[in-house]
């Protein structure tokens, strides 16, 4: 039987256990990225694995989260980042380069290569037909030392897009419509994989934007074919060196097929608070709109910002709306500036913003009271604007601009212009912002400022563990929810005793200080707790203060492997309804751990306030119990 794209590059990079769905299985890592977020602890714990250089094919620290300096700390972290890359071999992106996703689909990524990278929208690199997966930085930096990234293997959704997109339809909205089907945990376990007739009429950005928002599936990871348009792209950035073709079989077999016809779509926007929460932009016209921000690693390309600039040319924003663009990376910035559309964007009124995050993770732009925010971003969760009461639409550039015109949601489908675009035959081909590596970096001296902290290590699982439910939350908690971002919080990430206060503020601001009175305890949510984000602070900082366990419905990928990482147990209610019985401040006791885990997966529960026992699941692999038991990946790598 022929091979779908994911199984033929899983089946190249396999390292230990077998292709049999669910199962766990090692991969080898080709590439890794980081972005300086997620970068201080993956390289805290690079350094303490002890290696002297990286041993990836190619490995690239970027600078676009931290990119608003309003004390010493993100800069310190910059040089810090860069004094790591210079020693360990790896490229540096500079601040004002872009941001990761975008510079790496433009200059790095490569057609059947893997990819492990330190932020959950690594995915983008699938629009290149690479397998590109998001982990916490922990795992990032064993793959950097060369290890394998374990995963289960995952189940293959096979999306046959047919027809071709209606102008001012983009493909923005395709994702937003499987979005729309599947749901934010509708892509727990999978991979999506695109195929069809539709794929001709959508360039590598236009994939990209499908694959980097396919994070919100909650999927491992979203993987497009590299084909003639692949080749095209890789051409103009002057790297035809690295194109292969890599096709799915025709006989191939996915485990779900969805049908789209891209003819059948229209302009859709996810409304507040969940990218899945989709509706037409059709039924939302006319609503005011006060803020308008274009930009992300999902909607920041050349072609994204021209037909921008084609749709602003000549015309003024309206006087309500103010209107903020950042180009996703220098490339972008310097070809709309050459070619003439940047003044376009100016002279229509548009704020324009470095090459960086910026709004989409709340460094600065935070909207005004009650205030609606269109973006072409990727989420909208509750709070990460920086705003609570703002309402958040994520929508295509096309809609973001005509409403930023109009000041109210508008149809973008109605426009008489004609804003068509050709996919530039030639980059503007600059690399002078990333730094190559260093043929032998033993002399460099890492250079550390007094916000980078040493890493807090968890002890060994105990036998028994007593404790106070400290936190009950619901269905879809964030990792935004558990720690969050933004502007004062984001500079703290090298700094867990600092950052550790921030824990679950948006949802109760007493948690952090309960938990160190309480001495730690136990986290209880509902179905999909931590979706979004690869931070592995969301586990980091509760371990920090102390909490020991976290009992779920169900949990997100990402998360679930971090909780692991840092020593804390995943456990899952055996019966759903037991959920119900718990409430916050009920003292609870896991009793015969470590017997437990070793005969299989099932833990018993007592609740000692309600008198109540239940039955629990850790549903992980083995190994992952070896970790949980040792304290931690650190501890155990350490022990073997
Ligand atoms: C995000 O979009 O939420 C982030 C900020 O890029 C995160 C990484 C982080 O929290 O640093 C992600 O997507 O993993
Ligand atoms: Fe940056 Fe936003 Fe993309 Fe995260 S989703 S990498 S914050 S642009």
């Amino acid at each position: 039987m022929g091979k779908t794209l994911t199984e033929k590059i899983l089946t190249d990079h396999l390292m230990v256990g077998e292709l049999k769905k669910g199962q766990e299985i090692g991969i080898r890592i080709d590439q890794t990225l980081t972005q300086d977020a997620t970068g201080t602890m993956a390289y805290l714990q690079f350094e303490a694995i002890g290696l002297p250089r990286v041993k990836t094919e190619l490995s690239v620290s970027y600078i676009d989260h931290n990119t608003l300096q309003t004390g010493f700390e993100n800069a310190d972290d910059h040089a810090f980042l860069q004094s790591i890359a210079a020693k360990y071999g790896l490229y540096f992106s500079r601040p004002g380069n872009g941001i990761c996703h975008q510079v790496h689909l433009e200059r790095f990524g490569q057609p059947g290569k893997t990819l492990l990278g330190s932020d959950s929208h690594t995915p983008t690199g699938g629009g290149l037909g690479m397998l590109a997966i998001g982990a916490g930085g922990l795992d990032v930096a064993v793959a950097m030392a060369g290890g394998p990234f374990y995963l289960a293997t995952p189940e293959v959704i096979g999306i046959n897009l047919s027809g071709q997109l209606k102008p001012f339809v983009t493909s923005k909205d395709i994702i937003l419509k499987v979005l729309e089907l599947l749901g934010v945990k509708g892509g727990v376990g999978k991979v999506i994989e695109y195929f069809g007739e539709g794929l001709k009429s959508l360039t590598v950005p236009e994939r990209a934007t499908i694959t980097n928002m396919g994070a919100e599936l909650g999927a491992t990871t979203s993987i497009f074919p590299s084909d003639e348009i692949t080749k095209k792209f890789l051409e103009a950035q002057n790297r035809v060196f690295v194109y292969r073709e890599l096709l799915a079989d025709n006989d191939c077999k996915y485990d779900q097929i969805i049908e789209i016809n891209l003819n059948d779509l229209e302009p859709l926007a996810a409304a507040p608070h969940s990218p899945d929460n989709i509706k037409t932009i059709a039924s939302l016209e006319g609503m005011k709109v006060n803020q308008v921000a274009i930009g992300s690693c999902t909607n920041s390309s050349y072609t994204d910002l021209v037909k921008v600039a084609k749709i602003l040319k000549g015309k003024t924003i309206n006087p309500e709306v103010s209107l903020v663009i950042s180009p996703g990376s220098k490339q972008v910035f310097e070809m709309l500036a050459k070619d003439g559309y940047l003044v376009d964007l100016i002279s229509s009124g548009a704020r324009i913003l470095e090459s960086a995050c910026g709004p989409c993770i709340g460094m600065g732009q935070a909207p005004s009271t009650n205030a609606v925010s269109l973006r072409t971003f990727n989420r909208n969760f509750f709070g990460r604007s920086g705003t609570k009461d703002a309402s958040i639409y994520l929508v295509s550039p096309e809609t973001a601009a005509v409403s930023a015109l109009t000041g109210v949601i508008t149809n973008p489908t109605k426009q008489k212009l004609d804003i068509s675009t050709n996919m530039p035959e030639h980059f503007l081909i600059d690399d002078n912002m990333i730094i190559p590596p260093l043929a032998d970096g033993s002399e460099v001296k890492i250079i550390r400022g007094p916000n980078i902290k040493p890493l807090p290590v968890n002890n060994p699982l105990d036998n028994n563990i007593k404790g106070e439910v400290l936190i009950k939350v619901e269905d879809n908690i964030t990792t935004d929810h558990i720690m969050p971002a933004g502007a004062k919080i984001l500079p703290l990430r090298s700094n867990i005793p600092e950052i550790a206060k921030y824990v679950f503020t948006s949802v109760d601001k007493d948690f952090s200080q309960r938990a160190l009175d309480k001495n730690g305890g136990f986290i209880v949510a509902g179905h999909n707790y931590g979706q979004g984000s690869s931070r592995e602070h969301a586990a980091l900082a509760p371990m920090y203060l102390g909490v020991k366990a976290v009992i779920t419905k169900s949990f997100a990928r990402i998360h679930k492997a971090n909780l692991v990482n840092f020593g804390l147990l995943p456990l899952t209610f055996k019966n759903e309804s037991d959920y119900e019985n718990i409430d916050q401040g009920d003292i609870l006791t896991l009793k015969d751990l470590l017997s437990s885990l070793k005969n299989g997966n099932e833990i018993k529960l007592i609740n000692e306030t309600k008198n109540k026992e239940y039955e629990l699941l850790c549903d992980i692999s083995d190994r992952a119990k070896d970790i949980v038991t040792a304290g931690g990946l650190l501890n155990y790598t350490k022990g073997i």
